[in-house]
């Protein structure tokens, strides 16, 4: 855990994000800021600034996280309609969090 990181907090249950997913490497919950009717982020708890900073150890955690948005597409009804999953990669990029994060956006109407 990183002193100082919101989503370090948010993932170790420190704040009163509620959770749409947990298990013992990633958490789930609603961007507090959407830009689409359904917008979830993907967490890992493990401290990773952005994916710049991925090693090959993190493979399983990348997997993971493509794994659990695509459950949670399936949760939130926006599999068949269509989705969009997304990592800013530093400022330039649009992230504003440095905490590795995979954006999932759905559900607009098309
Ligand atoms: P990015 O630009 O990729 O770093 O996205 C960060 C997202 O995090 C942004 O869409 C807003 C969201 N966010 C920031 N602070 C909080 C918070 O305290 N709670 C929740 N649920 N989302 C947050």
């Amino acid at each position: 855990m990183e002193k100082d990181c919101l989503f370090c907090k948010i993932a170790n249950g420190e704040t009163r994000t509620e959770f749409l997913y947990e298990n013992e490497n990633i958490v789930a919950f609603r961007d507090i800021k959407p830009y689409a009717p359904v917008h979830i982020l993907i967490v890992p708890k493990k401290h990773i600034r952005s994916i710049n900073d991925l090693t090959e150890k993190d493979n399983e955690i990348i997997s993971e996280l493509i794994m659990v948005a695509k459950e949670m597409a399936k949760k939130e009804s926006v599999s068949d309609s269509g989705y969009k999953l997304l990592f800013n990669v530093e400022r330039g990029g649009g992230q504003v969090i440095f905490h590795l994060h995979l954006h999932l956006m759905g559900g607009w109407k098309r």
